[in-house]
């Protein structure tokens, strides 16, 4: 297909289904970040899994439970969706895709690789993590391939559950003991710069961006999505009575947005690298899983060729 004919059927917010003719790079950008949003799913559960065991109370367990839950489902149709893009030339496995994120070949979401130090960090994972990847995901609803758009939909509304039981953790601390609401605003501390971060480099540091908006699989801006989170999320801190670590942060009249401080892109570019405080021990835990659990897979491939006889 003619490369304009397909820039504007997808400008015209045509879907692009699996057999449809569609332009190599078109297929490759969808591949890399379809399974770089699977692979965070699936190494996002790693630093809430850690509280699973110490959770404050049965109904906090409970919750905490089904979340992790949703992210490897979220992970499932994510490798799904991803799978269907492989055509021989592009692989798109989810063998292939899976081991290219083992190999450190294939990135996931930097945030990933913060620890969950403190019962207060899964409420704030919660509310600025799945805050942040709501923000993102939304327009992601929109993208123009089917398969990805649609996982999308049921994925942004469990998302916004996991927003809302992060915010009440963190209310519930806030509104207890000092030591408390001291826990949650540490959290609030370690976790704010890199929620920003999630959303990318700026702007005119992002590579794939322009290309991606115009195949329209993303729909907005790294920066201006990052902006609409910060606008959301200060009022909510603020209804905590928490601070958000930034002095240059302040309410702009002019623009109707808050200006706020340069981010650490220092430390974002080693979290890349794999220099981030547990970039070695996820990997690690989950080269581990697939060493220690290849037996379920074996048996129930084994099985499944046993019905199929
Ligand atoms: N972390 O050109 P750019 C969740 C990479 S999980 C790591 O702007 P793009 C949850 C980028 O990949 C939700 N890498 O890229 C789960 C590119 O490298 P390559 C996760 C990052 O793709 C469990 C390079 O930097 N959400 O909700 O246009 C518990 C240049 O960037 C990051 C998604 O994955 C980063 N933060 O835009 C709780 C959403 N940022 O590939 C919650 C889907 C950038 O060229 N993904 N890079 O080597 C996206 O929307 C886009 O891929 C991004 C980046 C906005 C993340």
């Amino acid at each position: 297909m003619n490369n304009d004919t397909f820039l504007t059927y997808v400008q015209q917010e045509n879907k692009v289904e699996p057999k449809d003719l569609m332009p190599d790079d078109y297929r490759k950008l969808l591949v890399r970040q379809i399974s770089q949003h699977a692979h965070s799913e699936i190494v996002g559960m790693l630093p809430e899994a850690n509280w699973i065991t110490r959770a404050p109370s049965l109904r906090r367990k409970m919750a905490l439970l089904a979340k992790i839950q949703d992210e490897a489902g979220h992970g499932l149709y994510l490798y799904a969706a991803t799978e269907t893009l492989g055509n021989g030339e592009v692989i798109a496995d989810r063998d292939s895709t899976y081991n290219d994120m083992l190999a450190g070949k294939a990135k996931y979401s930097s945030i990933f690789n913060y620890p969950a130090l403190s019962w207060a960090d899964i409420g704030a994972i919660g509310w600025l993590v799945d805050g942040a990847a709501i923000m993102n995901q939304v327009m992601l609803m929109g993208n123009s391939y089917g398969p990805y758009s649609r996982a999308m939909v049921r994925i942004c509304k469990e998302e916004s559950f996991h927003q809302r039981q992060g915010y009440e953790i963190l209310m519930t601390l806030c509104r207890g003991t000092k030591e408390q609401k001291q826990l949650a605003q540490d959290a609030l501390n370690r976790f704010w710069w890199p929620a920003l971060m999630m959303f990318g480099p700026n702007d005119d540091a992002s590579p794939n961006s322009q290309k991606s908006m115009s195949y329209r699989i993303k729909r907005e801006s790294n920066d201006s999505l990052r902006q609409r989170f910060v606008d959301v999320t200060v009022p909510q801190a603020e209804f905590l009575g928490l601070k958000i670590p930034d002095e240059n942060l302040t309410w702009n009249e002019e623009t109707q947005h808050y200006d706020f401080g340069e981010l650490p892109w220092e430390e974002f570019m080693e979290v890349l690298k794999g220099n981030g405080p547990c970039n070695k021990k996820r990997l690690e835990t989950k080269r581990k899983a697939q060493q220690e659990n290849a037996w379920v897979k074996e048996a129930a491939i084994a099985y499944a060729e046993k019905i199929r006889k």
